[in-house]
């Protein structure tokens, strides 16, 4: 069996007791088997600089200090925190509680589409993401204006995972699909775009969304980097696997002495 080894020092993504702490299991497996010690240093030398992956951004779309009541977004405009629109048509509108009598599913401030007879205009946010882990995306929507029946957001990631949200008809917020997709240890660009088929018949609008994520670990990608627990897996095993070794030539000399 190999020794449980923990890494110490916090949950944080502090790198600096990461790297101390791993160090300190490099000293232990010294003490277990000094032919490891030089492998398990240079992997505490190798420890990442970050705990975890960043999660999304401003799901809820507020704005801390304070927003215009309603601005228009512009193409490439990077008004609301974490997210870029992509508009051309005057079709999304950055807005607070109270306009046109509906207020944000969460917070003060949501996001509406579909405005001046437009379609097709969307938001994105690029996330960094764990390798093998299992991403849900939630978020609410609601009718705004109109009465299309063919009004809603395709969302999607770069992954190539698309769900569509189900239609905004309902003037009150409900829970669109879910998207889900699986992190490929390095960036995963999300879009949220409005699909209303014909468009103009409704303006549609989108707030609180939440990204949870299951498992994974990060590395995979470019320049990508095993989490903390991976490094204590990777370092108990090679401690392991000296210990079966030592083990064995224990009983092989016992072998020969009888
Ligand atoms: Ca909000």
């Amino acid at each position: 069996m190999p020794e449980t080894l923990s890494i110490g020092g916090g949950q944080g993504p502090d790198p600096v007791g990461v790297t101390m702490s791993v160090a300190a299991v490099a000293a232990r497996t010294a003490r277990v088997n000094p032919r490891l010690a030089g492998l398990a240093l240079a992997l505490a030398f190798m420890a990442p600089a970050t705990g975890h992956a960043a999660g999304l951004i401003n799901g809820s779309f507020e704005q801390p200090g304070g927003a215009p009541i309603r601005a228009v977004l512009s193409n490439n405009d990077t008004t609301v925190t974490g997210w870029t629109a992509h508009d051309s048509s005057f079709s999304t509108y950055y807005e607070s509680s109270g306009q046109d009598g509906i207020d944000a599913a969460d917070g003060t401030y949501y996001v509406s589409f579909g405005h001046n007879g437009a379609t097709g205009a969307s938001l994105t946010q690029s996330i960094d993401t764990l390798l093998g882990a299992i991403y849900t995306l939630n978020y609410q929507i609601r009718l705004q204006q109109g009465s299309d029946p063919l009004s809603g957001f395709q969302v999607s990631a770069s992954t190539g995972d698309s769900v569509y949200s189900g239609d905004a008809t309902a003037a009150a917020w409900t829970e669109g699909a879910a998207l889900t997709f699986t992190g490929t240890g390095s960036s995963v660009t999300l879009t949220i775009l409005d699909s209303t088929v014909g468009g103009g018949g409704s303006n549609l609008a989108i707030d609180n969304l939440r990204l949870s994520s299951v498992g994974g670990v990060s590395g995979g990608g470019a320049g990508g980097v095993p989490e903390p627990a991976s490094w204590a897996l990777l370092i108990a095993g090679f401690g392991g696997a000296g210990g079966m070794l030592r083990a064995r030539r224990r009983h092989e000399r016992r072998g020969l002495a009888a």
